[in-house]
């Protein structure tokens, strides 16, 4: 096992990107989707399975990981790793997102975040240092700066300012981390919808050598061109030899049109949150178990899957436990919905290795389009 952080750029197929990261802790085939264990759990799954399906990787999050059960908590107890029971890579989410969305009375300065608690009110401070200190705390292997991220719309003065103090908070969290060899900091691209923003950001982002870039700031309400516009000029803006990964997202159709642009690592609650709402993922687009057509249905989502949930159980008794709120409906359609999204990046991986991935992409997408079973 690696006891660097490296990552090798196996194949391209345009600017579709075959790759792999190497690091102590395990190697993540890349294009990855990172499923979400915001609490150290993927809710409504065992991380065995987690692992059976084919993650090489999950993300935690800072946020609220420093608010229950609390970081130096997880550091007694050995890390997040050992508390949770899993052993292989895990990146974290630095914690700027989380508070704009999940906290109260939250304000920025030049020194940090202070918000207060979305549990108990209580009032916290997080500068660059501090988000960085307790994802070593958590003893996180991909850990992300600390980063302001504007909804849109938004206008172009206040992208700007926050894109730029993102780039202050990414020199101030490069030398908060220092040098870990077995681990990685992440910078990420802020600049909005603005061209000239984003690629300032990923330029001056660059300069710093960091081991990884994200692109962040994305699908935050703009539609989906606009996103992949700012991944056009994003992604040819960062080096080659890192890996870029998109945060927070997203559909099957946003995936393949972002590593059509050159993206390589993913993360979206959207396949565990829709399975604890009765909806699943399948080859041939969503299905909502909640609809009454369900209910004498006798056939599974997909006999010809491999995952137990989706070739096994019936769409009767899947819509009967998604109508009486029974905790083993979300667990069968998690399981699906995560079984769903690794085998469309394992398909990704292959394609590109092919030198087919536009053909196969096209193929995916006429599948999904067709229409349920
Ligand atoms: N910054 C951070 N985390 C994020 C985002 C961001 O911009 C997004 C935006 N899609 C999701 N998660 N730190």
């Amino acid at each position: 096992m690696s006891t660097e952080f490296s990552f090798r750029l196996m194949g391209k197929d345009g600017a579709a990107r075959r790759g792999e990261i190497s690091m102590p802790r395990g190697t993540i085939q890349t294009p990855a989707f990172m499923p979400v264990g915001t609490g150290g759990t993927v809710k409504a799954m065992y991380l065995d399975q987690v692992r059976e399906l084919g993650s090489d990787i999950i993300l935690g999050n800072t946020y609220h990981l420093m608010l229950r059960p609390g970081a130096e908590r997880v550091a007694r107890l050995g890390g997040l790793h050992e508390f949770a029971r899993w052993p292989y890579p895990i990146l974290t989410d630095s914690g700027g997102f989380q508070v704009m969305s999940l906290s109260q009375l939250r304000k920025v300065t030049e020194q940090g975040v202070t918000f207060r608690s979305h549990i108990d009110g209580a009032a916290y401070e997080m500068s660059p240092e501090r988000s960085i200190e307790i994802q070593g705390l958590l003893d996180s292997d991909i850990q992300m700066q600390l980063d302001e991220c504007v909804a849109l719309p938004a206008k172009p003065k206040e992208i700007e300012r926050a894109m730029e103090l993102s780039l202050r908070w990414a020199e101030r969290c490069k030398v908060a981390f220092g040098d870990q060899p077995g681990k990685a900091m992440f910078g990420i691209v802020q600049g909005g919808d603005s061209p000239p923003l984003r690629l300032k950001s990923a330029q001056a982002l660059s300069a710093l050598d960091l081991k990884g870039y994200a692109v962040g700031g994305l699908a935050v309400g703009e539609p989906q061109n606009v996103m992949l516009d700012m991944l056009e000029v994003t992604c040819p803006a960062l080096p080659e030899n890192k890996p870029r990964y998109l945060m927070g997202v997203g559909t099957p159709d946003d995936i393949l049109k972002s590593v059509a642009r050159g993206i390589d690592m993913f993360d979206c609650v959207m396949p565990t949150r829709a399975g604890r709402h009765g909806l699943a993922f399948t080859r041939r687009g969503k299905v909502n178990l909640r609809n009454a057509r369900h209910a004498d249905d006798p056939r599974p989502l997909d006999e010809e899957s491999n995952c137990p949930a989706t070739r096994d159980y019936s769409r009767a008794y899947l819509h009967h436990l998604v109508k009486s709120g029974e905790a083993l409906g979300a667990m069968l359609l998690t399981w699906n919905n995560l079984a769903y999204y690794q085998s469309l990046m394992r398909d990704i991986r292959e394609a590109i290795e092919g030198g087919r991935f536009e053909s196969r992409a096209g193929e995916i997408t006429e599948d999904w389009a067709r229409g349920d079973l």
